[in-house]
């Protein structure tokens, strides 16, 4: 499902702790496949590439990544949300990571020169 966001509505989304615990909670559940707790870099590759499969049928997948170009991104986003190095997401580190790249979004969002930006978003 897409959404339109704004700044607002991101920083609005982390603030309401409730709400982002429980959003957090469904989306590791959901790449979560095996159910065993933790995202392996297989669920979320498969994940990531369902992503790139929805931009190319929209057609903003502009860069046009090789496969090995797309493994090796795919590693280096993996690497990001296992913050030690286990070779696996637990749900903490899952959390962690979405929230800084949520403030990231909207940190580039508020500094946009047009103020309206939003971007379309998989939550
Ligand atoms: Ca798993």
């Amino acid at each position: 499902m897409s959404l339109v966001i704004t700044e607002a509505a991101i920083t609005g989304f982390i603030n309401n702790a409730q709400v982002f615990k429980s959003s957090i909670e469904n989306r590791f559940a959901s790449l979560d496949a095996n159910g065993d707790g933790l995202i392996s870099f297989m669920e979320m590759a498969k994940e990531l590439m369902s992503l790139r499969m929805l931009h190319t049928c929209f057609d903003v997948d502009e860069i046009g990544l090789s496969h090995p170009e797309l493994v090796e991104l795919h590693r280096d986003i993996f690497s990001r949300f296992d913050s030690d190095g286990s070779r696996a997401v637990d749900l903490d580190e899952f959390g962690e990571e979405m929230k800084e790249m949520l403030i990231a979004v909207a940190d580039r969002i508020g500094t946009s020169k047009n103020r309206r930006s939003w971007i379309y978003a998989k939550l």
